[in-house]
């Protein structure tokens, strides 16, 4: 959904539907002058945003009987790092995610760990920037929880995700804000519809980023790293397909 909201205080909602969903709450907020004249100054327009249309709501979670009966894999669907292949064989007995950068207490966790924490399971929409969508169901510990292990230095600002794939001979990375991170729905997964991810999906733990579009949730995550700025990492926009000029940074639906 595709949110305006203009100098001169109008909200326009980019997808058929939203308008009725916001405007009742809308019209309340206008006969409030204060509101108003908030709205109007540019300089708060971005946090008054957020805070009057929710980048904190949740993503529609479904039912069992709505899952999708078939997912497609899309993107990098195998990984030829020979690290990465000599994991998979060993069902990633083995292998760690590392939780770095701009941190007081880095981490490395095993998936057995990553498996043991508390979780969060959800039946969500997969919606793909091509125009494909599936809804599937997802299990792995919220990154929130994994953030105040860590505890984020006061600096951190976007969290880099980095993946053990090339795709089209280019390492694929993504990156997301605090607000994204610390949202409810927003998880590391090592699970898919109720078992181990495959290979294909991202194996042995991918993200995702309920509130944005399919590119931004990274799949085969080997390494998280804080940062206070994207700049100097890979093509400094934040993600695979922002440095190659296809996508946006912020892909919020
Ligand atoms: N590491 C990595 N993550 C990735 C991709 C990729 O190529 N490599 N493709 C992205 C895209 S465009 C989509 S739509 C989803 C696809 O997830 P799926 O294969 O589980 O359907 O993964 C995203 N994450
Ligand atoms: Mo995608």
């Amino acid at each position: 959904m595709t949110l305006i909201v203009s100098r001169r205080g109008l909200i326009r909602a980019g997808a058929a539907g939203a308008g009725s969903l916001l405007l009742p709450g809308c019209d309340r907020l206008f006969d409030n002058s204060t509101f108003r004249e908030t709205l109007e100054s540019g300089e708060n327009l971005h946090r008054v945003t957020q805070r009057v249309l929710g980048r904190n709501a949740l993503a529609r979670e479904y039912r069992e009987a709505d899952m999708s009966p078939a997912f497609r894999a899309n993107g990098s669907r195998e990984v030829t790092d020979p690290a990465y292949r000599q994991h998979l064989a060993q069902g990633f007995a083995n292998w760690s995610l590392m939780l770095g950068g701009l941190v007081e207490h880095p981490l490395t966790l095993s998936l057995q760990t990553l498996r043991d924490l508390p979780q969060r399971r959800q039946i969500t929409r997969h919606d793909c920037v091509e125009g494909w969508s599936a809804i599937g169901q997802w299990q792995g510990p919220r990154l929130g929880l994994l953030l105040d292990m860590a505890r984020l230095r006061p600096q951190a600002r976007y969290l880099v995700f980095h993946c053990a794939d090339l795709y089209h001979g280019r390492p694929y990375y993504e990156s997301i804000d605090m607000v994204d991170a610390f949202h409810p729905q927003t998880i590391l997964a090592w699970a898919m519809n109720g078992k181990p991810l495959k290979e294909a999906h991202g194996a042995p733990l991918r993200l995702r980023v309920e509130r944005q579009l399919g590119y931004k949730h990274a799949k085969f995550v080997a390494r998280i790293e804080a940062v206070a700025s994207l700049e100097g990492i890979h093509g400094g926009k934040g993600g695979y397909w922002e440095d190659n000029g296809a996508y946006a940074w912020y892909a919020g639906i």
